[in-house]
This record gives structure tokens, C-alpha cells and sequence, in this order.
């Protein structure tokens, strides 16, 4: 694949745990970029200009020179896979390696966001917009609660989710499990450690403050 870490990179969007995906990896990877700062409720994500670049109207977005990516997991894997050769981050080529990558991307993307935080979310935080759903919010932690057994289960003994290296999946997991901390659920001793792992790089460190909310 052709690459050029030269080309103009935007990244559009803060202030979210989704967000901080992005700038992890572009921080991981060393990549410069200019960051335009929308968060998920100021309107910015509802201009015309934005809906053209992501018609879901949610962030993170990136630009790339001409290409235009959504979708957090989606621009971590063009990312790592584009710019990840000289921190041995680009997702395995090998067969067998790959499916066990995609298993823990979309496992986090699944079990660990879609089907849990982000129901907690709309239904707990958001529940002025979304509407009451405590059922849905309680059920949602449980399943996130079962659903990190198995991923401890998955890691085993391994100090990242692919083994020895980190990939583009830490960056998912952790920013799931994270998310599961601030609501108070509760994670198995082997990921609290696997967090207090991933969560010192000092390239986490400075994404969280790349990714603030400007106000
Ligand atoms: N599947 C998308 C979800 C992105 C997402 O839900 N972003 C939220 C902020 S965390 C958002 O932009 N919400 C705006 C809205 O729902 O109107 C991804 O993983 O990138």
C-alpha cells in the first residue's frame, strides 16, 4: 500500500473515549496532524462540511491527503496499517494472526462498545435525549461485566492482546475498558494490570491531552 506520512492529516473530533482512539494511534505512530476540535454535541458534527466527510454526523473522521475514513476501529486500522512498519504496529499479515486480530477488534467494537457503553451511555448519561431505560443500563453492565471475563480469559497471561507487541487492539480494549472503570464496573485483576500497562505509554498520555474539549 502506498504511504506518505507527509500527506495533510486531519483529525475531527475530542472529547470522547471514540475520539481518543484516533489520536492514540496518530500519537503512537508519530504522525503529525492538525486537529479540528468538534465534540459530539456542540453542532459541529451537524455542518454541512462535516455531514459531506461523515454522513453519520458522529466522530472521530479522519483525513488523510484525499481519503476520507470513519469509524474509530476503521481509522485505527488504516492508520497502523498505512504507518505502523516503523513501531511494529501494523495489524499481522499472516492468516491465522489476522483472525485472531479482527476477533478482538470487533469483539471490542461489539461485546465491549456497541452492544454495552454505548447503550449505558444514551440511556444513563444521555437519558435526557434517549429517554429512561434502566433495565437497558443495568443489563448493558452486566453483559459488559461477563463479556471482560472472557477477555481476560482471551489475554491469559499475555502482556497484550496480540502477545508481545502492542497493536491498534490495545488501543481498542483499552479505551473500552476505561470506559467501563469510569461507570463503575467492575474488571478482573489480569485487566486492571493490562491497563495499568497500556494506559502509562507516554503516548496514551499525550493523546488524552490531545484529546481534550476546547472550550
Ligand atoms: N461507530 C462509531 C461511533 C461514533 C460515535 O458514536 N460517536 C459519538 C461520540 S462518542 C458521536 O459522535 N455522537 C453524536 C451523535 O450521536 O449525534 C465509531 O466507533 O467511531
Amino acid at each position: 500500500m502506498a504511504t506518505n506520512r507527509e500527506k495533510e492529516k486531519i483529525v475531527w473530533g475530542v472529547g470522547t473515549p471514540r475520539t481518543l482512539r484516533v489520536h492514540w494511534a496518530m500519537t503512537e505512530l508519530n504522525l503529525d496532524y492538525e486537529t479540528c476540535p468538534i465534540g459530539s454535541r456542540g453542532g459541529g458534527n451537524l455542518t454541512p462540511e462535516y455531514t459531506a466527510l461523515n454522513p453519520s454526523q458522529k466522530i472521530p473522521t479522519v483525513q488523510d491527503g484525499d481519503l476520507v475514513v470513519s469509524e474509530g476501529a476503521a481509522i485505527v486500522n488504516y492508520l497502523t496499517t498505512c504507518y505502523g512498519g516503523e513501531t511494529n504496529m501494523q495489524p499481522p499479515s499472516e492468516l491465522a494472526e489476522r483472525a485472531r486480530y479482527d476477533m478482538w477488534c470487533f469483539f471490542c467494537m461489539m461485546e465491549l462498545d456497541a452492544d454495552t457503553l454505548y447503550i449505558i451511555r444514551r440511556h444513563g448519561d444521555l437519558h435526557a435525549i434517549y429517554g429512561e431505560a434502566p433495565n437497558a443500563v443495568r443489563a448493558a453492565k452486566e453483559i459488559f461485566a461477563k463479556q471482560a471475563q472472557a477477555a481476560a480469559m482471551r489475554l491469559g497471561l499475555e502482556p497484550y492482546a496480540m502477545g508481545e507487541r502492542f497493536t491498534g487492539a490495545d488501543i481498542l480494549l483499552t479505551t473500552c475498558l476505561t470506559g467501563a472503570l469510569r461507570r463503575e464496573i467492575p474488571l478482573p485483576d489480569s485487566l486492571r494490570d493490562y491497563l495499568s500497562r497500556t494506559t502509562m505509554r507516554k503516548a496514551y498520555q499525550r493523546a488524552m491531552q490531545a484529546n481534550q474539549l476546547r472550550v
